[in-house]
Parts: C-alpha cells; structure tokens; sequence
C-alpha cells in the first residue's frame, strides 16, 4: 500500500541531507573532496528520511494551495489544536489544554527562545549526554554554562545516573533541564519508573523542564511513548515540545507544537516570539495529525525491520560492534570502540573510506567517543549497501593495520 522501497532523487531540491553535510558534519565548503562524488555517497546522516511524505499530507497541503492566497497565517482555527489533541489523546491517551499550544518555526528555535526566556545570565542548562548538539547550542547562543549529566552505559545499555542528575539538579543556579524524551542519539525510550524517578527530582528543585518530544511517534512496535507531561499532570513549570516534523519527514516545513502551562510564560513567549506560521505548513501538520495514522504504522513496520536487518548484518560482519536495537527514533548508535581509537574522527573515515555519510560521537557533546550513528530511514537496499560498505572499510582497515604490523 505505501513503497517505502522506491528511491527518490533528491538532487536539485536545497535538501540539507544532500548538499549541506559539508558545512555540518565536516564544517567545510564546497572545496571539500573526497574519492566519491556526492551523489556516490550513502547519505546516513542528517535526521530526515528518505522516504516520501504520505499522500495524505501532500493533499492537504494541495488543497491550501487551491486556496491561492497566501497572507499572514497564524493557527487560529481550532480544528488544528483538535487533530493535535485527539493525536495524543490516540497514541499517548494524554490530554492538554488548547490555551498550552503556541506554535514556532521549529523545536530548536523554541529551545534557543526558552532559554533565554526562563534563564537568568548567570543560571545553568542541564541535559543528559550524550545529546543532541542542539541542547547545547540553546545554552551557548544564550551565553549560559551548561551541566552535562553522563548517561550510564552497561553491557550496551542506557539509563539515567539519578544519583549525578540529582547532584546536578540540586545546584541551586542550574534552573533548567532540557530533556529528550525519547532519547536522540540513544533511542532509549524512558519508562514510567525512570520518568517519575525523574519527575521526583525536578519537582523537588524546582527545576524548569522542557520536554524535547520530537521523536515520540517512531517508536519500535512494542514500545510505548509516555509524555513527561502524563507524568507530571500538574507541573507548571514544564514545556513540552512535539510535531509531525520527524514523524512525517516534514522538517522543511518547519513547524512545531510547544504546550506551555505556566501563564506568565506563555505570555512572555506571546510578546517576544514572531507569531506567525506558515500556511502550507499547518495544513501539511493538520493532515498529518487527522490522516497519516495508518501511513506511521506501516512506516513503523518498515522501520522494524530495518533495525532487525542492521543488528544480523552488524553481528554477521562486525562482531565486535556492540548495538541494541533503538526503542525509539530511525537512528542506531553503534559503539565501534573496539575497532578505532577513542580520538578518530569517525564521519571523516567513513566518509574517505567507505563513501558513507554518517554521524560520529564527537557530534554528541561528551561522552560518545568511538559511536557511529546510522539514519535507518532509507529503502533497505539503500541501508543495504550503507552496512555493505561501513563492514568492508572496517574490516579493510583492520587487515591493513595486521598486515602493516
Ligand atoms: N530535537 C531533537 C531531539 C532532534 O533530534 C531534532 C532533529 C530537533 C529537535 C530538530 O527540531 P526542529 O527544529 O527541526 O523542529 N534532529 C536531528 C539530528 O539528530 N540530526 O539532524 C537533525
């Protein structure tokens, strides 16, 4: 019914996936060059897909354009707060007011307005490592310290290190949290314990908490998803970040869902944002939301089996790679520490050696040497010849160091 098979030409379209890895990931120009040709390159980097939007979106955002008048937009109908309410309500069995949702260009650019918004000069920004860059990023433009919190990591596992997060937490200038629910780049979905063990914390300091919910609807078949927001019912000082960007390969039309409860700040956000969305962009979300159900669950399905074909190749061909299958999101992080020195510049290797664009560790802020992440959201013979090509530079590496020897 959907052909998540089908490979789809990018070229020609501004993608940043095809003509932006040289200023992100090697921050470059286009006197960059490597032994392939850019359109040679497996392209498993950026957090986008390969895969079409639903026809469903596409007719939505068609019909808009029928519309033929394009003015100053803002969300004002509540049919819109009604297909997002009734998302959640469906997927997370989670409700919210519709006085909560303002809208903005993006969850990175609401994080780099919060921040500034709730945070004194001189208080701190923590988060969970390793992290999105961006995280980061909202504290650095912002002139803020931050406080990583290092995830544990045993026997190829993730969880949170209560004991140092409530160490950090307790620091009385660290006001905010930034929280990535679930986790970009571990793919950890966060139980009901974890999250209310979590939740205990951040009440008892009275810490601001937004909840970066980006990547809540691609989870494997037997994950749930639980909005910090259903944990902490009454919490004002939680925001709470989602949209149909990652779920739909909308991120272009940069749009986002931000619930704010606490009054003051909302109105802070009212005041000083630039409160207006673009209407190709919210007809595209509102299709999604009321329409795109069943396209997810089949993208999910595809998804599945993508990670199952990564871990046999990866057991198969890189046995000393250590990878779980990611609860959440299209990325797998892979720990290559037994093949590489902690300081390689890993999307460098890949890139020169096996013709792969992909994200390294040192991408992550701390705590990640030695990773490798792979965008999975791709036909499987694209991911195919991706894994193909990663095991043979490894392997071709590993002969010519013995045979150097
Ligand atoms: N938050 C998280 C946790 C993300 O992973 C991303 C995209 C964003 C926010 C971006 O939100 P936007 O401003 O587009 O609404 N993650 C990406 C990544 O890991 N690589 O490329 C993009």
């Amino acid at each position: 019914m959907y052909n998540f098979d089908e490979i789809i030409d990018r070229r020609h379209t501004n993608a940043m996936n095809t003509d932006g890895f040289r200023s992100y990931i090697f921050h470059a120009d286009d006197s960059m060059t490597f032994p392939y040709k850019d359109e040679e390159f497996i392209r498993m980097w950026v957090a986008d897909m390969e895969f079409a939007t639903p026809d469903v979106v596409i007719d939505g955002i068609r019909e808009r354009l029928d519309k033929r008048i394009f003015g100053y937009t803002r969300v004002f109908e509540k049919s819109y707060f009604d297909a997002f309410a009734a998302w959640c309500k469906r997927r997370y069995d989670w409700t919210f007011e519709r006085e909560e949702l303002v809208m903005s260009n993006g969850v990175i650019p609401a994080l780099y307005e919060l921040v500034d918004y709730i945070t004194k000069p001189d208080e701190k920004v923590l988060f969970l490592t390793p992290s999105y860059a961006y995280f980061k990023y909202a504290a650095d433009v912002n002139h803020r310290d931050y406080v990583c919190s290092d995830l544990l990591y045993e026997d190829g596992r993730y969880s949170i290190d209560f004991e140092d997060f409530e160490k950090k937490a307790a620091d009385e200038k660290t006001t905010i949290f930034i929280f990535c629910n679930p986790h970009n780049p571990s793919g950890r979905v966060w139980k009901e314990e974890e999250l209310k063990k979590l939740a205990e914390i951040i009440e008892k300091n009275n810490l601001w908490v937004i909840s970066d919910e980006i990547h809540c609807d691609l989870l494997r078949k037997d994950q749930q998803h639980i909005p910090l927001g259903k944990v902490m019912p009454t919490y004002q000082c939680l925001v709470t970040a989602m949209t149909p960007s990652k779920t739909f390969n909308l991120a272009g039309m940069m749009i986002s869902n931000i619930l704010i409860r606490d009054e003051e700040l909302k109105e802070i956000w009212l005041n000083r944002h630039y409160n207006f969305d673009h209407p190709l962009s919210i007809a595209a979300a509102q299709a999604a939301y009321e329409k795109g159900y069943d396209w997810v669950e089949a993208l999910r399905d595809y998804l599945d089996e993508n990670f199952r074909f990564t871990k046999e190749y990866l057991a198969e061909h890189l046995p000393k790679a250590k990878f779980h299958i990611s609860e959440a999101t299209y990325l797998a992080w892979v720990d290559l520490n037994e093949y590489f020195e902690p300081d390689e510049h890993l999307p460098m290797f890949f890139a020169y050696k096996a013709g792969v664009l992909l994200e390294g560790g040192n991408m992550f802020v701390q705590h990640s040497d030695g990773f490798i992440r792979l965008n999975l959201a791709c036909p499987k013979s694209v991911l195919a010849e991706g894994l193909k090509r990663i095991c043979e530079a490894v392997n071709t590496k590993h002969t010519e160091k013995y045979l150097g020897e």
